[in-house]
């Protein structure tokens, strides 16, 4: 007969840790925006994908969890190229992660610093688990799948070499576009600001956070940050913010009372899509 052993028999649902660096990626990748991209075509391409827009390597167990939050209205057509070239990106990145797209309800200033906020809090209610958040624009593409979007030991920026920009930095303190914070990292920052209503500046503002707390941007090779940026117009109610000049020069003051633990909103619906998680939300207008 077989002798009992002391010791917990073999976790085989638990698989080893995944690598640093991942088997399998590719690097450079075509992007385009040309051929239409059906949902149902992007659903069916991706069917390891679990309702909500969560995914769990099958082979391996990442030391991360990782939301991936995504500020949004209107952008319904960005949305599906969005989904089509992340997903298996971040699948053959070996990530452990969920989709969160957070919908400004009606049609009052956009206000995208807030909406990131409002993501992460409602991301940490899905899953406590979350320790990694990436911040997405819904119309910008990795062009290589080595820019891993996951959390360092400090800030991460993502989308450095963008090809409206010519594939370069438009200036040394730029942190728009894709950027990435651990848990604690976003903490010490009081989050985000929620007072940039319209369009500019709260990135600028998000950066002298970062520099004012201590901390250091980290970014990937210039050849690796490269992005595609799906062309659009100018949105309706999201007009350049006359006050973004003079709200930058006073993130020392503001950063204390203005950020994650001031703000205000209601959530109106949590949606589980097959691809994502949708959260439609009311954050009110400017004063
Ligand atoms: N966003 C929306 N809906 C909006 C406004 C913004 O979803 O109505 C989100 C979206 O994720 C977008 C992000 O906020 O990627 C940033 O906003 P943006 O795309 O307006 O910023 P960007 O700097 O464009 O890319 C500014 C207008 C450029 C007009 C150029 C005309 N050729
Ligand atoms: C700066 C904006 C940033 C913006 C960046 C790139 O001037 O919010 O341009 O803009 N800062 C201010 O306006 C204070 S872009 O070329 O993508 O339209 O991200």
């Amino acid at each position: 007969p077989e002798v009992p052993s002391a010791q917990p028999g073999p976790t085989a649902s638990v698989p080893p840790p995944c690598p640093d660096l991942p088997p399998g990626l590719v690097g450079r990748l075509l992007i385009e925006f040309t051929s239409p991209m059906p949902l149902e075509r992007v659903q069916r391409e991706n069917p390891g994908v679990l309702l909500g827009g969560r995914y769990t390597p099958p082979d391996c167990t990442p030391a991360q969890t990782v939301a991936v939050i995504i500020p949004f209205r209107h952008r319904e057509h960005h949305l599906r190229y969005w989904l089509h070239y992340l997903h298996p990106i971040l699948r053959r990145q070996r990530l452990r992660y969920g989709v969160y797209v957070i919908n400004q309800h009606g049609e009052d200033t956009f206000n995208r610093a807030k909406l990131l906020n409002v993501g992460f809090l409602e991301a940490l209610k899905e899953d406590a688990a979350y320790d990694c958040f990436i911040f997405s624009d819904v119309d910008l593409i990795p062009m290589d799948d080595r820019n891993l979007y996951r959390c360092g030991d400090q800030p991460r920026h993502f989308a450095i070499a963008m090809d409206k920009f010519g594939f370069r930095l438009p200036y040394a303190g730029y942190f728009g576009g894709v950027s990435g914070l651990s848990k604690a990292q976003f903490l010490r920052i009081n989050g985000f600001p929620n007072e940039y209503w319209g369009w500019g500046g709260e990135d600028d503002d998000i950066f002298n956070r970062i520099s004012l707390t201590g901390m250091k941007i980290s970014r990937p090779d210039i050849r690796i940050g490269r992005y595609r940026m799906i062309k659009h117009d100018r949105d309706k109610h999201n007009e350049p913010n006359p006050q973004r000049f003079t709200k930058i020069q006073n993130t020392k003051l503001t950063m204390k009372r203005d950020g994650i633990g001031s703000v205000r909103y209601q959530v109106l619906e949590v949606s589980r899509q097959p691809l994502f998680t949708n959260i439609t939300v009311d954050i009110g207008r400017p004063p």
